[in-house]
């Protein structure tokens, strides 16, 4: 009889556990959620706007977009529904470079999709080097699936709130539940905190 296995030696790659939240298991794939169809809008009828509670609203063409100065990001992200990614790397514009120079006396923002998906989260969430509007995964441009041509990333909250197709951020004065908030997940989605729903 062949001994008895007491680990896994083969496909496994070790993981630290100290980077998988509570009941996150870690994935090598890249699975694609998405609550409707994939919309595929031209480049050139597409703009990212900040809007709101600002004096001036701030948009950008895609030209004006890729113009801006944009950096590497290599992150770990966690999907409320479990699975966890290691090491994802994106290239981005970061939202230090989008919100600079934007007065306003908004505490919140709501993150709006093409097709109509929107989440919400803390303006403070949005800075100091933790979100981006990433626009490569992998060194390719961000394919339609997983929210090309455009998407946010803010990876210290559960995937959720990194909306794909991402158009525009509105800076509120009140928090407005998004799309899923809405339905029941949590406002704000700390994965270590293992925040999933209203009453984590
Ligand atoms: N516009 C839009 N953004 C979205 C979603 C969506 O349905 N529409 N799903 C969210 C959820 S629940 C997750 S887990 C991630 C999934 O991203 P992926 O499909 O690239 O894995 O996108 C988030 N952003
Ligand atoms: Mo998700």
């Amino acid at each position: 009889m062949p001994p008895i296995s007491r680990g896994f030696h083969g496909r496994r790659s070790e993981v630290d556990p100290a980077r998988v939240p509570p009941g996150q298991y870690v994935t090598p794939d890249f699975p694609v959620l998405s609550a409707g169809p994939t919309p595929r809008t031209p480049l050139d009828r597409w703009s990212l706007q900040i809007d709101g509670a600002v004096d001036a609203a701030l948009r950008w063409s895609w030209a004006e977009f890729r113009a801006l100065p944009t950096e590497p990001v290599t992150v770990d992200i966690h999907c409320v529904t479990k699975w966890s990614k290691l090491d994802t790397s994106w290239s981005g514009v970061s939202l230090d470079t989008l919100l600079d120079g934007v007065d306003t006396e908004a505490e919140h923002v709501t993150a709006w999709s093409d097709g109509g998906y929107t989440t919400n989260m803390p303006l403070e969430d949005l800075t100091g080097g933790r979100a981006w509007v990433v626009h490569e995964y992998d060194g390719q441009p961000l394919e339609p699936e997983h929210g090309g041509p455009a998407r946010l990333l803010v990876p210290h909250l559960y995937f959720w709130k990194s909306a794909k197709w991402l158009r525009g951020l509105t800076l509120t004065i009140a928090d407005e539940p998004g799309f899923w908030e809405a339905a029941g997940y949590h406002n704000y989605g700390d994965p270590w905190r293992e925040q999933r729903y209203w009453n984590d």
